[in-house]
């Protein structure tokens, strides 16, 4: 079967609320802590390595990519936050503009908590989860790298995080051994229908 993200191109980037391109469309927003893969995630699921820079050093991207898999179907890459010393004015700054984006955006279907498999749930992750809540947002916590932990860790870990949270779905993905991305696409085409 053809890959219905193959397709996906990059628009734009965003720092600002008053850039924000008009709502058309539904959204799914990519949310993680810096490194947690969800760059690499993003081209493993369009099977193309160039699509978003995969960042060696962690924090680099500094705003939100708009992807668009098809005619009013977007993803948007949110950078890395709460990482380090660079996190607490990064957080300052993603506030307001996530807050705005949340409040205002018809077109935002769900949120992508990505989460490194071996630090799941960790306190910037929970505020996303708050905000996903409060504003009444379906949200899926996509473990990653899953190929850094044994098959018997990957499947308490899904216990653990399960029974911690209210996540729409749980997945499990490596983008390194290419393991869950049929199902992750399959769970963000399901979210043009609802
Ligand atoms: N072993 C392994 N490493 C991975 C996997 N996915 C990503 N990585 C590595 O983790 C690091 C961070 O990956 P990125 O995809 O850039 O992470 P990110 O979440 O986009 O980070 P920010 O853009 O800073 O928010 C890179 O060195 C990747 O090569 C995976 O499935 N397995
Ligand atoms: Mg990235």
């Amino acid at each position: 079967m053809k890959n219905p993200f193959k397709n996906t191109t990059f628009l734009f980037g965003v720092t600002k609320a008053e850039k924000l391109p008009s709502d058309n469309g539904i959204e799914v927003l990519l949310s993680g802590r810096s490194n947690a893969g969800k760059s690499s995630a993003l081209n493993s699921l369009a099977d193309n390595k160039k699509l978003a820079r995969i960042s060696k050093t962690p924090g680099r991207t500094t705003e939100i990519n708009f992807f668009e898999v098809e005619d009013g179907f977007k993803l948007l890459d949110l950078p890395g936050y709460g990482f380090a010393k660079s996190g607490r004015s990064r957080r300052k700054n993603w506030g307001p503009l996530l807050e705005e984006y949340f409040k205002n955006r018809q077109g935002l279907k769900a949120v992508l908590i990505f989460m490194d498999i071996r630090h799941p749930l960790k306190p910037i992750d929970l505020e996303m989860i708050k905000l996903c809540e409060s504003f009444d947002i379906d949200y899926v916590a996509v473990l990653t790298k899953s190929d850094k932990v044994s098959k018997n860790i990957s499947a308490k870990t899904i216990q653990q995080v399960s029974e911690a949270i209210n996540a729409k779905e749980i997945l499990i993905i490596s983008s390194l051994k290419k393991i869950g991305f049929e199902k992750l696409r399959k769970v963000l085409i399901g979210f043009k229908y609802e």
